[in-house]
């Protein structure tokens, strides 16, 4: 295990440990110690509670409406709440004095602890040492554990367990009490959101071991609470432990029933933690990926798959994982494209039952998706840019400054970033291909496809003068540019879907003819429709210039006047906020990546227009206009793996490392509120498909590697049509030049590569033996 300092935290290979307590970072620290089961997130605020915390647990599905923002995930109660009292004074890290400190995040255990050794006020040295964990092995279970030794005195210890039944989402109370009570050493709490009407309850109880205490039940209002009091002796532990459960109307008739019952059954902490720590190995089994060679970029992948992991839902097929996870007020809990894009090739390629479940949502949201094309006009199904509950669009319309006298500002994406049906077709198509899964795509898959498509045919537009079809008033993927027709991204896309909405039909025709009757009668399928398809596909316009191998990102877009990004530096702000949204919306500056992001989405099966002079081309002239740090958090991970791609090593890594630091680091300054999901699945992209370079063939997927100079070995497994492949990648000494894709200023080393079994190693690009360039 090796062990990387940096200003904030010592990374181990699975360890993140802080070491010094920061008042000013209490919102960005909850983000990054938070823990998760794939039902629930808990951000990592301390027990004790702190004026400067916003604690949080967010579970899927638990939305509630509020006002500008439609509707949100509600902060639901708190089950964290643990106050030490040491003869009168309560422990808190702002009071008396902190002699040690340190507090681990261990993602091989799914399990975060603090010690401390505190002096209070009034001089007295106690060692403290808390423990927490969302069970991985049932999801409805939560443990908390505490350890105090006094180290110089003996004296009266008082302990206070909670539940806070009064959680805000930034202010907000979505909670009406229904009741509360006592059980047997045990409290419990039952509420419902205001306006969804979803009931909670959860339900906890403590118990001590080391010395004699009873337990009493001292509860407030909406504020069960535990309390015991023992005197305790010097240089002797005594643990505590707090075991709570919780359910929701979601998943059980009777939450209260089932929480308490859940309770009753559960065994001591210590047989939970081993049952949690199983579930835990068991799942890296199928998802680590070891990194040898660079300690700080293994320890922040594996962070970044902890944070898709524990906000996966594994057995929810009615929800999906909201763009800042379960981690965070950011976004209010809307999901976005970054599912389908950013994160859901993990789930294909690691555990595709978590990306069915995550493509199910999108199928049980196909409601949502009709009423807001019809509302718009448009036939068939067109997904909300921002969704939720029930996939209606919940993009707010308007941003309201905090000013007084600020302006309020038009959110435009859920009028015009339409291309997310596209992305959620894209989505689906890659899950079949990857699991084979005809009976998913026979009863979900094809329905969201073909109704998607059927939206496409009635938005694109016939423009008679140049005989061809365009989309016009649209925002691509780069949404500095608020209203622009025929964006690249976007009719590619659209075109794209069609070409697999034909074939999707095809197949249902040939192989599930019943289903393929009742589609095309629920959905009106008609010939006609089907033809539109077939000259929309053949008659869209992609600007694409054969001559220069560019593609303009929209219509016009050339001739928008050209902006140098280095005359702004240094900076610390994004080009929309300096130019303001005129001046970017003017310019040929993009947020994010759009034609790269559609020749990235298009490697994938070496479509048009990928191929390697048109990547080269548009590199050349859109990485450059890229905001690419202060824009979006999407992007530095697609621009990872294209700079790898094409063989430009450094910046390939840098972006890698920008995506891969982003919350843990706080590159964008934002990481409060929440974990940035996308930029995780992009990491995880970054590795598999960048520097992995593998290629997804008919029998298997292949690797065909750019590993980063001084990447020792790079091994990680992948699911592939109910198979498992593991990959063993090493740079070998001494093999002359052996890169498939030629890098430059490639030194001697090839790169051995192990597909499944051996049999199938890609023998590839090669590494120079450079320091790494961080
Ligand atoms: O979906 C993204 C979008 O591409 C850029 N702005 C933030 C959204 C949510 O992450």
């Amino acid at each position: 295990d090796t062990t990387v300092h940096s200003p904030d935290f010592i990374y181990t290979d699975w360890t993140l440990i802080e070491t010094k307590v920061d008042f000013n970072k209490f919102p960005h620290r909850e983000t990054v110690f938070t823990i998760g089961n794939g039902y629930l997130g808990t951000r990592g605020t301390f027990e004790e509670g702190y004026t400067q915390a916003s604690p949080a647990t967010l579970i899927h599905g638990v939305y509630d409406s509020v006002p500008v923002v439609y509707t949100e995930l509600v902060n639901c109660p708190d089950w964290l709440p643990l106050i030490v009292i040491v003869d009168g004074d309560r422990f808190r890290l702002d009071q008396g004095e902190i002699l040690t400190y340190d507090r681990q995040l261990d993602l091989l255990r799914g399990l975060i602890s603090r010690t401390i050794r505190w002096r209070t006020p009034t001089g007295k040295t106690i060692d403290l040492s808390f423990q927490r964990f969302a069970s991985y092995a049932d999801q409805h279970v939560l443990a908390q554990r505490c350890q105090i030794t006094p180290v110089d005195f003996d004296g009266l210890i008082e302990i206070q367990g909670s539940i806070n039944g009064y959680p805000e989402n930034q202010g907000f109370n979505h909670w009406e009490a229904l009741d509360q009570g006592n059980i047997d050493n045990g409290i419990w709490l039952y509420r419902r959101t205001r306006n969804s009407r979803i009931e909670i309850s959860l339900a906890a109880r403590m118990t001590l071991s080391g010395a004699d205490a009873s337990m009493l039940v001292t509860s407030a209002p909406g504020y069960p609470t535990l309390n015991t009091k023992f005197q305790a002796i010097a240089q002797q532990t005594v643990t505590l432990e707090k075991i709570v459960t919780v359910f929701t109307s979601r998943e059980v008739a009777h939450p209260i029933a089932a929480a308490q019952e859940k309770l009753a059954q559960l065994p001591s902490y210590s047989k939970l933690l081993d049952a949690h720590e199983k579930a835990w190995d068991e799942v890296w089994q199928q998802n680590d990926i070891v990194i040898e060679g660079d300690s700080r970029a293994q320890f922040a992948v594996r962070y970044n798959i902890f944070q898709m992991l524990i906000a996966a839902p594994r057995y929810d097929d009615k929800v999906s994982i909201p763009a800042k996870t379960l981690s965070g007020f950011g976004y209010r809990g809307h999901v976005f494209w970054d599912t389908e894009i950013f994160l859901l090739p993990f789930f294909t390629y690691t555990q595709p039952h978590i990306a069915r479940n995550l493509l199910s949502y999108r199928y049980h949201t196909l409601n949502g998706a009709r009423r807001k094309a019809s509302h718009d006009g448009y036939k068939g199904a067109m997904f909300a840019w921002e969704s939720a509950d029930t996939g209606d669009e919940v993009t707010p319309r308007w941003a309201l400054p905090n000013d007084p006298y600020g302006e309020d500002v038009r959110i435009w994406c859920r009028d015009r970033e339409i291309h997310i049906s596209a992305d959620i077709a894209y989505a689906v198509w890659y899950y079949w291909q990857a699991t084979g899964d005809d009976e998913w795509m026979e009863d979900y898959g094809a329905e969201i496809i073909l109704d998607t498509a059927i939206f496409w045919a009635s938005r694109v537009e016939y423009n008679t003068k140049d005989e061809r079809y365009e989309i016009r008033g649209v925002i691509g993927a780069d949404e500095y540019h608020e209203f622009v027709h025929n964006n690249a991204f976007t009719n590619r896309m659209v075109q794209w879907h069609l070409e697999k909405a034909i074939i999707v039909q095809d197949w249902l025709r040939q192989n599930k003819s019943d289903r393929a009757t009742e589609l095309e009668e629920k959905l009106k399928l008609t010939p006609g429709r089907r033809s539109r398809w077939q000259d929309i596909i053949t008659n869209i316009w992609i600007p694409y210039d054969a001559s220069t191998k560019l593609i303009e990102q929209c219509e016009g877009f050339f001739q928008l006047e050209d902006i140098n990004l280095q005359e702004y530096e240094p900076r610390t702000r994004s080009m929309q906020t300096i130019l303001t949204i005129e001046g970017a919306n003017k310019r040929q500056v993009l947020k994010q990546p759009d034609v790269l992001m559609l020749l990235y989405l298009m490697r994938q099966s070496q479509e048009f227009p990928y191929n390697q002079e048109n990547l080269e081309k548009n590199w050349d002239y859109y990485a450059p206009r890229t905001d690419i740090t202060y824009g979006s958090s999407l992007g530095p991970a697609i621009h990872g793996i294209l700079a790898s791609d094409l063989g430009k090593t450094a910046e390939a890594y840098q972006r890698f490392m920008q995506a891969a630091m982003v919350d843990l680091e706080d590159v964008r300054g934002n990481a409060a509120e929440g974990i940035h999901g996308a930029s995780a699945g992009g990491v995880w992209q970054a590795v598999v498909f960048g520097f992995g370079g593998i290629q997804l063939h008919e029998n298997q997927p292949v690797a065909n590697p750019h590993l980063v100079p001084g990447w020792t070995r790079l091994k990680f497994k992948l699911q592939w049509r109910g198979k498992s492949h593991e990959f063993d990648l090493q740079p070998v000494m001494g093999q002359g030049d052996m890169g498939t894709r030629g890098q430059e200023g490639q030194g001697d080393m090839g790169t051995r590569g192990q597909g499944d079994k051996g049999d199938k190693g890609a023998i590839s690009s090669s590494s120079p033996p450079l320091p790494l360039p961080h």
